[in-house]
């Protein structure tokens, strides 16, 4: 299938997985393979926000339909938090471990555990906005388990299964995974309203 967007992020984890979920349904290229070097603001208090901002700012700089998504974990005992901050928990120039030392140790004495991932994902084609949003609950670990995935994914167990994220494949983590859902809306709306040929 020959469509093509640009996916405006510099995550490199969040491209392989979505082009796994994309499984060749549509070509996507992120920024640093279209030439674009940017870190790309995320200014905003939501993660809807945020992922408006990211689609926006990439169409405005290249007249190219593009796409975002802004994802956060919600912890439920914790008011929601690190949510839209997820990225920068622990600081602006931490990294994967330090942002889980500090969940953990913010949640050393919690037994509510319920916590969910949430993915926006913006579309912008044309210089119109449309949004689609994936959930996966689950509740986070006391302990880190597991090599792959990324991102809190060694201390996150989705409902359904007793494996942490980072303990499965990509196509397990899929079969639960807020970017799978959110991806999935993605595509049946540009199957159905915009590439109906490619269906
Ligand atoms: P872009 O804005 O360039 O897309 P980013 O890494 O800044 O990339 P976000 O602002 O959406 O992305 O930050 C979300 C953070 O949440 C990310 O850095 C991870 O730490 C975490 N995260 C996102 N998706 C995740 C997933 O599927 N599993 C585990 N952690 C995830």
């Amino acid at each position: 299938m020959k469509n093509k967007l640009i996916f405006a992020t510099n995550n490199k984890n969040k491209l392989i997985e979505i082009r796994a979920i994309l499984n060749n349904k549509m070509e996507i290229c992120g920024l640093k393979e279209a030439g674009i070097e940017v870190e790309i603001p995320e200014p905003h208090d939501t993660l809807e926000e945020n992922a408006t901002e990211k689609s926006r700012f990439i169409y405005q700089l290249t007249q190219t339909d593009c796409f975002s998504e802004d994802t956060g974990l919600e912890v439920f005992a914790l008011d929601g938090k690190p949510g839209v901050k997820s990225a920068r928990y622990a600081g602006e120039e931490c990294n994967d471990a330090a942002n889980i030392a500090k969940l953990l140790k913010a949640m050393e004495n919690t037994e509510n555990r319920t916590a969910q991932f949430k993915t926006v994902m913006s579309l912008m084609m044309n210089g119109e906005e449309i949004q689609f949003t994936g959930i996966c609950k689950g509740k986070i670990a006391t302990s880190l388990k597991g090599e792959n995935g990324f991102g809190y994914d060694p201390v996150f167990i989705p409902d359904g299964s007793h494996l942490h994220f980072a303990e499965m494949t990509m196509g397990e983590k899929n079969n639960f995974s807020h970017r799978k859902k959110a991806t999935q809306l993605l595509i049946n709306y540009l199957s159905e309203k915009i590439w109906p040929e490619s269906k």
